[in-house]
């Protein structure tokens, strides 16, 4: 499912299960991930991850085929898709995603969770999953509204639109944007190069002290981090997440019934 090749001390892994548009299944996480901790232990300068694409699909996000339908909350902490975008953070090397085609929801979350993005004219970036019924997660939605600000990342959850390569580069999400047979040279030019020559070590230390700084830039008192688990539980062991599941699988519009106030009923309001 992956490719993992050492060129010159960086480190690309490349997702190769195209035909199923390289969903982020168990599988495929679990894989990545080892590519992250091979970069590490052969002191790699920097990790780049591509993709073989189809349709002129990067990633379609999340395998929907694996979200938990018994109640279970499909973005826990230990879910295979946030540990790799746990790794991805953690790694005290640089990760550059290379992107060239359409990237969509929890994709989007791992490409935003690299250090930095190239990507080609033709990438496109799309956060969904209020498409599916699903109220996303506070890390998630913590980096979106870092790298984009609140507005452009609400537009992007509530919406569910795609953001264009050039409309990300504008507004600060995507650092470069070239035409896809540019690409190339431009990662090297740009990124890699400087990157072999620099002090990785200095690199490893200011890397982990972005982590810690934007992970412990928010405190919320735990009554908060209850009520806010207590939203996120109510949306996802509800109706609208079943039905944005089998709606999708079925190839039909969704027909999403509940109602806001559910969220708030009147004996909790105050
Ligand atoms: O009909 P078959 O069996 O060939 O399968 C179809 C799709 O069902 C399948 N497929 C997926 N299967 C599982 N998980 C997916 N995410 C997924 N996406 C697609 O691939 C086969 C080809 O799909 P088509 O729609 O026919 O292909 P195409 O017309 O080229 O459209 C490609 C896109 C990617 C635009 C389209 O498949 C699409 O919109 N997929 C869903 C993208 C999406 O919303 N992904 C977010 C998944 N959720 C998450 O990542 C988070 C949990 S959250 O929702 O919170 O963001």
């Amino acid at each position: 499912m992956v490719n993992i090749n050492i060129v010159d001390r960086v480190c690309f892994i490349e997702m190769q299960n195209a035909k199923k548009l390289n969903c982020l299944s168990d599988e495929l996480c679990s894989e990545i991930r080892a590519g992250l901790r091979k970069a590490f232990d052969e002191e790699c300068c920097a990790v780049v991850l591509k993709a073989q694409t189809r349709n002129g699909v990067w990633s379609a996000g999340h395998d929907i085929h694996e979200l938990p339908l018994d109640g279970q909350d499909p973005l826990a902490f230990n879910v295979p898709m946030e540990k790799l975008i746990h790794d991805v953070q953690d790694i005290p090397i640089p990760v550059i995603a290379y992107v060239e085609g359409t990237v969509w929801g929890g994709a989007c979350d791992l490409c935003l969770s690299c250090d930095m993005i190239v990507a080609s004219t033709n990438a496109t970036f799309a956060i969904t999953p209020a498409k599916i019924g699903i109220p996303y997660n506070a890390s998630g939605i913590m980096h979106f509204m870092c790298q984009l600000g609140p507005n452009k990342a609400r537009e992007m959850f509530f919406t569910a639109q795609p953001l264009t390569a050039l409309e990300a580069l504008n507004v600060g999400m995507v650092n470069h944007v070239a035409e896809i047979d540019a690409l190339p040279a431009l990662l090297e030019e740009k990124m890699l190069n400087p990157l072999r020559r620099n002090s990785i070590i200095a690199i490893s230390a200011i890397k982990s002290q972005f982590r810690l700084l934007t992970k412990y830039s928010v405190s919320l008192p735990p009554e908060e981090l209850e009520r806010l688990h207590g939203w996120r539980s109510k949306v996802y062991s509800g109706r609208d997440y079943k039905e944005g599941i089998s709606s999708f699988l079925e190839k039909r519009s969704p027909n999403f019934i509940s109602k806001s106030k559910d969220l708030f009923p009147p004996e909790e309001q105050h």
